[in-house]
């Protein structure tokens, strides 16, 4: 690391060799010596450190507000907050996701490999009932349930290893950006925990703080999970059959229809068509609109709302048309390259799915 801010790069290899070894050395003597002091003379300062939240204004107005809108009691607020911790790493990972660093190619990589696809069939076939049961009750798909829980945590494997209070603490009050919406996600975290009689210390999710098979930021337990097992108790995060069926009723009231076209690839007659692509998730256009600007759309209403993307594939641009059931997917993760590789992931758990069925089958009746 280069503390004195001064160029070196112009100066010989040898003398930069040995500049640098002196202020590893530096840097050595001066570490032991701030950890010395540190544990001689400032032990009570870092153990108040660790209650840094609480002794900031902004959130002692935001605990304010949580006892005049909510009915908390302060201090318990205070208390629970005191042992939040702020995370380096979770302000690290929200500065990058994947969705704004990685071209299509790239993206689809991640989720379209034959591993996902194979785990998908086989949570499937160990969770088929309950799936069909949520594909009836509200009329979305299986492999779309079955594509989101493996996108989102590889079916359960990956449900995020950090506490949802570091998570929601760090982004509300130290992430300046986003700071607004995660202060309310921590608070629909409080009411959360308070409703489902669960202890707020413990639980754990992602760096943003989504929880569970299908990654529920807090707001959307409280609005969409559903106790699909009838056991009286909503539990996203530990029960498949709760989040199976809280993943079909988000999309169902999300808009889901289950149109028989999700999204479908189109050619431009048209180059110029090219700027009408990737305005954003919104169904702007109907295909109507977009064949009349020269973009050639198979099998879909004119009447139908559409929107147009383009997405650089390995082969080349491609350009899609998604439809109704494409932005319901969106309303999951803003994003038209995560819908679109959700919806080719139930596309081909779909297909694995129906090939070795038909395999057991004529195995067993041959
Ligand atoms: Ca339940």
């Amino acid at each position: 690391m280069n503390i004195t801010g001064s160029d070196t790069s112009k100066r010989p290899a040898i003398d930069r060799a040995v500049s640098t070894l002196c202020s590893t050395v530096r840097c050595a003597v001066l570490g032991l010596l701030l950890s010395l002091t540190s544990v001689l003379v400032f032990t009570p300062v870092v153990n108040a450190a660790e209650s840094v939240y609480t002794d900031r204004e902004d959130v002692q107005d935001y605990i304010a507000s949580l006892v005049d809108e909510h009915g908390f009691q302060a201090e318990e607020v205070r208390l629970l907050l005191a042992n939040a911790e702020r995370k380096q790493s979770i302000l690290d990972a929200i500065s990058k996701p994947a969705e704004r660093t990685l071209e299509w190619k790239d993206y689809r990589k991640i989720f379209l490999t034959s591993d996902r696809i194979e785990r998908g069939v086989t949570f499937w076939q160990d969770n088929a009932e309950v799936l069909a049961r949520a594909e009836s009750t509200y009329g979305v798909g299986a492999q779309y349930i079955v594509a989101i829980i493996g996108v989102e945590t590889r079916y359960g494997k990956h449900m995020g290893k950090y506490r949802v209070l570091d998570a929601l603490a760090t982004l509300g009050f130290d992430y300046p950006p986003r700071a607004k919406f995660f202060r309310k996600e921590l608070t629909e975290y409080l009411l959360m925990t308070r409703e489902e009689g669960m202890d707020p210390r413990a639980q754990l999710g992602s760096y943003a703080g989504a929880m569970g098979f299908g990654q529920f930021i807090s707001s959307s337990f409280r609005a969409y999970a559903v106790d699909f097992d009838g056991d009286g108790v909503r539990d996203i995060l530990r029960n498949k059959t709760d989040a199976i069926g809280s993943v079909a009723n988000y999309f169902k009231r999300h808009g889901w229809r289950g149109d028989s076209q999700v999204i479908v690839p189109v050619a431009l007659q048209d180059p110029a068509a090219d700027k009408l692509a990737n305005q954003g998730e919104a169904l702007r256009h109907t295909v109507g609109a977009l064949r009349a600007q020269g973009v050639v759309v198979p099998c879909a209403d004119n009447a139908a709302k559409a929107a147009l993307f383009r997405m650089e594939a390995a082969a080349g641009t491609q350009y899609w048309v998604g439809l109704n059931d494409f932005y319901a997917i969106t309303r999951y993760n803003h994003s038209s390259m995560y819908a679109l590789a959700v919806h080719q992931l139930a596309e081909a758990i779909a297909a694995a799915r129906s090939t070795s069925t038909a395999l057991t089958n004529a195995t067993e009746n041959p």
